[in-house]
């Protein structure tokens, strides 16, 4: 597997958080060292609003791979699964059904609705704390496939946008992209590297995705088949 994930570390200790939080909700409750209620009160709040943010790093990170039809969804995640666990071909489109790759161990209890049409459980133990969730194309005749795709969007932690040289001038009409990007990372894939990558396709991407409100935004030039066979 070419395509390795980070490691974790030096990873947070999460007892020393618990810690530091324990410390500063006693504080809220010594008066004599803050006699000001106001100030009390806003220390509580924002002693719970951390203990919020603390408790998600628990819940595995959702990571959902959107894009065009065929532009290699389902290939980057089995490259970044290290594995085939996704249905990836030829035929078009393939992936007709949000699809969420999850560990076999992992609790997260996910009501098969609309959105998690497939389940498909796997072993790979990189991936404990990881959801890998696989869409249908935004740009199918078959409007559904982008209102499912989208419903994913707005769940999902981390998107990574897949496209390529023939698709990536889409981007130009993506508007309904604009409302998702707060509250999540996203990564732009430019794949199908092995095919050639002419010079003007990465500074027009960048442009494109400039407009869009994704300013800064470096794309990732890869091949997921060749990452997948590495
Ligand atoms: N040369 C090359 N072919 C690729 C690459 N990634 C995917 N493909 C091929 O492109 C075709 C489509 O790949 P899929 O992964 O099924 O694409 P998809 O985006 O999931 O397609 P849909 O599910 O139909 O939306 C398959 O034949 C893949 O083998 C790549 O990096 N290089
Ligand atoms: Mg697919």
């Amino acid at each position: 597997m070419a395509l390795n994930w980070p490691q974790p570390g030096d990873a947070v200790d999460l007892g020393r958080v618990d810690e530091v939080l324990d410390g500063l909700a006693n504080w809220c409750e010594a008066t004599a060292l803050l006699p000001d209620q106001e100030t009390r009160q806003r220390l509580q709040r924002q002693v719970t609003a951390v203990r919020e943010k603390r408790e998600q790093l628990l819940s595995p990170l959702l990571i959902a791979i959107i894009g065009g039809t065929g532009v290699g969804k389902s290939s980057l995640l089995n490259a970044l699964a290290g594995g085939p666990i996704a249905a990836a071909s030829a035929r078009r489109p393939t992936t007709q059904q949000v699809t969420v790759y999850l560990h076999e161990d992992n609790l997260l209890a996910l009501e098969p609705g609309e959105w998690a049409a497939a389940q498909v459980r796997h072993q790979r133990a990189e991936l404990l704390d990881r959801i890998l969730i696989d869409t249908p194309d935004y740009d199918s005749v078959d409007l559904s496939h982008r209102r499912r795709m989208q419903t994913v969007l707005a769940l999902a932690d981390v998107v990574i946008f897949v496209t390529t040289r023939e698709k990536y001038a889409d981007l130009a009409g993506a508007e309904w992209l604009r409302q998702y990007r707060e509250g999540r990372l996203f990564l732009f894939v430019l794949n199908r590297a092995d095919e050639g990558v002419p010079p003007e396709v990465v500074p027009d991407l960048r442009r494109h995705l400039a407009e869009l409100g994704f300013a800064g935004a470096e794309p990732l030039v890869l091949s997921a088949t060749a990452a997948l066979a590495a």
